[in-house]
């Protein structure tokens, strides 16, 4: 663990119009809300990933943050200041935010320089993420790019981080009638991964992302440049028919299991005992 429990985003003096307050004049005239955030989240994956959808958008968040305070009014600065933290703590990743309504105008008859509420609230924590297997393969087109674009893509995918990839091996092309050293050979790679998604919204992503980087776009229409199958989602069996994991193939597929034991010596195979011994046994 790095020291992710104490990163923060702070945004100060964030300053809007809005008519919060019992007072009737208050209502009609309205007055300056002048917005703290502090919000504590692991920017640890941002940092390696210089990729704004890994982290917490501050721009859009101040967006939002202007909306309820321009929106409709309440009596207390209390009452706003809950509404801010629980907005800010819908996006999951935040562990936990530090809000303070600051409200300078305030119909205090003493002169005065500012009054404000803060508070602090808590997320609910995220679930471990499950640890996946994907199985990489291509073999049309420029091979290697194409499974190091994938890789990328994964990576950068809210709710995916990659923990591991195994070397690229170049493989004869399995077909249903056998080996086919006819076809155009294979590059196979096997990703390790750890993922907050369903394992059927995993599958989504994997189909999206065959779609962007797996259609070459030639009159070999149906051709892929890539397919990205799933081996494993924890240890879980789901038996239906467009997702069966694990995936069926895998214990007979020397493509899937020698990459699998290169990115991983200790791999089990759910159901199937370890991937060493699977490996030692094919033909
Ligand atoms: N689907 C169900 N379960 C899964 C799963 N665990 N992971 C469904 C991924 N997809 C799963 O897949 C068709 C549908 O399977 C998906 O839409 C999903 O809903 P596909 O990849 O589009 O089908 P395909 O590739 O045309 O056929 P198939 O039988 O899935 O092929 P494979 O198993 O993907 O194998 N030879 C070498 N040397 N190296 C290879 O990588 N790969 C293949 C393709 C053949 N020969 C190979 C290699
Ligand atoms: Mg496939």
């Amino acid at each position: 663990m790095t020291g992710q429990w104490d990163d923060e985003i702070r945004l100060r003096g964030l300053r809007i119009r809005g008519r919060h307050g019992v007072l009737p004049e208050e209502r009609e005239q309205g007055q300056d809300f002048v917005i703290d955030l502090d919000l504590g989240l692991d920017l640890s994956l941002a940092g390696r990933s210089d990729d704004v959808a890994d982290t917490v958008h501050y721009g859009e968040l101040a967006t939002r943050i202007a909306e309820i305070v321009a929106g409709e009014p309440v009596d207390l600065i209390e009452t706003l200041a809950e509404r801010i933290a629980a907005a800010v703590l819908e996006d999951r990743r935040v562990l936990r935010v530090r809000v303070e309504v600051h409200k300078p105008q305030a119909p205090i008859p003493v002169a005065f320089d500012d009054v404000s509420v803060s508070l602090v609230r808590s997320g609910s924590p995220l679930p471990d993420p499950v640890p996946v297997v994907l199985a990489l393969g291509s073999n049309l087109g420029d091979r290697e790019a194409t499974l190091a674009a994938a890789v990328a893509a994964l990576d950068a995918v809210p709710g995916i981080q990659v923990t591991g990839a195994s070397p690229v091996i170049e493989t004869a092309a399995l077909t249903a009638h056998g080996v086919d050293a006819g076809k155009p050979a294979y590059l196979n790679q096997v990703v390790l991964a750890g993922t907050a998604l369903p394992a059927r919204d995993l599958l989504d992503v994997l189909l999206a992302i065959e779609q962007t980087h797996g259609r070459e776009r030639t009159e070999r229409w149906g051709d892929r440049t890539l397919d990205l199958d799933l081996i494993a989602y924890g240890g879980e069996r789901i038996d239906e028919p467009d997702l069966r994991v694990p995936h069926p193939e895998a214990a007979s597929r020397r493509f899937v299991l020698e990459p699998w034991l290169a990115v991983d010596p200790d791999a089990v195979l759910p159901g199937a005992g370890r991937v060493a011994d699977l490996l030692a046994e094919l033909p």
